[in-house]
C-alpha cells in the first residue's frame, strides 16, 4: 500500500510515480523510452493518469513493459486526480447536458443519426480522433459523395418474396456483405472498447477485423467472441520483424481467419482536427512551457503510438509473410489497378481498395471509383477468381453496399459508423446499426429485383457520372460533418 501523499511527492523527472486504476507505478526509468514522449507523463507526475492511459494502452501494457519491482501497490487516501483535471470547461458542461438528453435509440433511423448524436455527446478528444481526416478532408468527404454518383438500373416483376443477403468472405460465412473494419483506440468512445463491437458482431453474424492498435488487448477481443464467431486481424507491420512474426503467429493460433496487412500508412497522415483538439493540446501545452528541444509530439497520440510502423515494408516482404502464416493474406489500402494486378501476381488472397477513411493520402480516389476501373480489367484478363476484392470508405447505406457488390466487390468494410453507434448507445447501438443495414439491404434488394447477392452485376448500376466529381447535396451528411477550424486568438 502507498499513500496518496507519498505518490504526490514523486513528481520530478528524476523521480516519477503515477497512479493507474488505483495502483502506483514508478516510471522514472521507463520515462525516456515512452513512445508517446516524456511530457505527457510529466503532466501527470505524482497523480492519477488513468483516463489518459486507458484508450491508448491495452491492459497488459504495464505487465509487459514495466518490471514488477516498479509496481508499487494500491494507493490509499483518495483518487489522486489533479485539481486542474477536476475543473470542467463550458463546452464539457454542455456536452454532459446533452449526454443526459440523448435521443432514445428508437429515434435513430440511419447510420448518420448515430454520427449526429456522437458529434454532440462524445468526449471532445474521442470525437476529434475518430472523425478527423487528413489535410482539408476532401478525400474524407469524397468517399461518401462518390456513392451518390452511381444510380441503379433495377429489374421489375421478379418474385422477391424470399431475399437472401448472406455471403462468404475469405471462406467465412457472413450474415451480411459488410464487415466491421479495423479502427484504433476503441476506448476513446466506450469504456469496453472493441469488445462492444465483438459482442455485437457475435449476436448478428458479422465479421470483425481486429486492429493492431486496439485499446483492448488482442486476447481480450478474441475471448469476447462466441466459439464459432469469425474474426480477422489487421496488421501494422513493426520494424522489428520478430515482434511482427510473434503477432501473426499468435493471431493464427487464436483462430484468425484472415490477415489484413495495412499498406497505406508508412507514415500517418496529418489529421488537423485531431491535432487541434484538447487531447493533443495537452502535449503541445507542456511543450510550450518547457521547450527543451524534445521532438515535436504535438501531432497527437496516433502519431506517437505509430512510430513502430515499418517505413521499409515492400513487395518483397510478402514472401516472408507467406512463409510464416497460412491465413489468407489481404493487402489493405490498394489504390491503383496496377498495384491490384501486382497483388494478384504475388499470390495474395485479397485486396481492400481503401484510402484509410480519408485519413492518409489526401486526393486519393475513393475505393468505389477504383473498383469500377479495376473489375472490367480483371474480367478481361480472367482474373476475377484469383482474388477477393473489398472496398471501404464512405459507406453509410445499404444502397452503397449494393452498388459495391454490383461492381464486383466481395464485401464492404465499415468503420466510423459502428464506432459512433458504440460511443453513443454501446452494444445496443451497434446491434441497431447492424439491424438498420439489414433492413435496408432487404428492402433495396427487393426494389432492385434481386433475391441473392450473386444476381447483382454491373448491369444493375449506371456509373456514367462516377468520374464527374462534384459535391452532392446530402443534407444528413452535411449536418454531421464538422467543418475544420482555424487557430484561436488569445482571450482579451
Ligand atoms: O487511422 C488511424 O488513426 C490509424 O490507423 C492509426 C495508426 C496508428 C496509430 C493509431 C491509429
Amino acid at each position: 500500500m502507498v499513500s496518496i501523499q507519498e505518490v504526490a511527492k514523486h513528481n520530478k523527472k528524476n523521480d516519477v510515480w503515477v497512479i493507474i486504476h488505483g495502483k502506483a507505478y514508478d516510471v522514472t526509468e521507463f520515462l525516456p523510452s515512452h513512445p508517446g514522449g516524456t511530457k505527457i507523463i510529466m503532466r501527470y507526475a505524482g497523480a492519477d493518469c488513468t483516463k489518459k492511459f486507458d484508450p491508448v494502452h491495452p491492459p497488459d501494457t504495464l505487465d509487459k513493459y514495466l518490471p514488477k519491482d516498479k509496481h508499487l501497490g494500491e494507493v490509499t487516501g483518495g483518487l489522486g486526480i489533479k485539481e486542474e483535471e477536476k475543473t470542467i470547461d463550458p463546452n464539457e458542461l454542455k456536452r454532459l447536458d446533452m449526454v443526459k438528453r440523448m435521443p432514445p435509440l428508437h429515434q435513430i433511423y440511419n447510420l448518420m443519426d448515430f454520427e449526429y448524436v456522437a458529434r454532440h455527446t462524445m468526449e471532445a478528444n474521442g470525437w476529434a480522433y475518430y472523425s478527423s481526416g487528413c489535410d482539408d478532408e476532401i478525400t474524407l468527404r469524397e468517399n461518401h459523395y462518390a456513392y451518390q454518383r452511381i444510380y441503379f438500373i433495377p429489374r421489375i416483376l421478379v418474385n422477391v418474396t424470399n431475399v437472401d443477403f448472406t455471403t462468404t468472405m475469405l471462406g467465412c460465412k457472413s450474415s451480411v456483405p459488410f464487415y466491421v473494419t479495423a479502427t484504433a483506440l476503441g476506448k476513446l468512445g466506450h469504456q469496453d472498447g472493441e469488445k462492444v463491437l465483438t459482442r455485437s458482431c457475435g449476436s448478428h453474424g458479422v465479421i470483425q477485423m481486429i486492429p493492431t492498435l486496439a485499446s483492448c488487448s488482442f486476447d481480450e477481443i478474441v475471448d469476447a467472441a462466441l466459439p464459432d464467431q469469425d474474426q480477422w486481424f489487421q496488421l501494422y507491420v513493426n520494424s522489428n520483424r520478430k515482434v511482427t512474426e510473434k503477432l501473426v503467429r499468435h493471431a493464427e493460433a487464436r483462430g484468425m481467419k484472415g490477415l489484413f496487412i495495412t499498406v497505406d500508412a508508412p507514415q500517418l497522415g496529418r489529421r488537423e482536427k485531431d491535432m487541434r483538439s484538447k487531447y493533443l493540446a495537452d502535449a503541445a501545452e507542456v511543450q510550450d512551457e518547457e521547450n527543451d528541444g524534445e521532438i515535436d509530439r504535438s501531432q497527437g497520440a496516433a502519431r506517437a503510438i505509430s512510430s513502430f510502423i515499418d517505413t521499409g515494408l515492400c513487395w518483397e516482404d510478402l514472401k516472408w509473410f507467406r512463409s510464416i502464416t497460412n491465413m489468407p493474406i489481404v493487402l489493405k489500402g490498394v489504390l491503383s489497378t496496377e498495384d491490384a494486378l501486382k497483388a494478384i501476381s504475388c499470390g495474395v488472397q485479397g485486396i481492400v481498395l481503401s484510402n484509410h477513411g480519408g485519413r492518409q493520402l489526401e486526393f486519393s480516389r475513393s475505393g468505389i471509383e477504383i473498383l469500377a476501373d479495376l473489375m472490367p480489367i480483371l474480367h478481361k484478363r480472367g482474373l476475377t477468381d484469383k482474388i477477393e476484392v473489398f472496398v471501404d470508405g464512405g459507406v453509410r447505406r445499404a444502397t452503397d453496399i449494393l452498388k459495391a457488390i454490383a461492381l464486383g466487390a466481395k464485401g464492404v468494410g465499415i468503420g466510423r459508423p459502428f464506432l459512433y453507434a458504440m460511443s453513443t448507445y454501446g452494444d445496443n447501438g451497434v446491434k441497431k446499426a447492424f439491424q438498420i443495414l439489414k433492413d435496408e439491404l432487404l428492402m433495396n434488394m427487393r426494389l432492385l429485383g434481386v433475391t441473392s447477392l450473386d444476381q447483382l452485376n454491373e448491369d444493375y448500376v449506371d456509373t456514367r457520372g462516377l468520374l464527374n466529381r462534384f459535391n452532392a447535396g446530402d443534407e444528413l451528411f452535411h449536418k454531421v460533418y464538422e467543418p475544420l477550424d482555424n487557430p484561436k486568438f488569445k482571450p482579451k
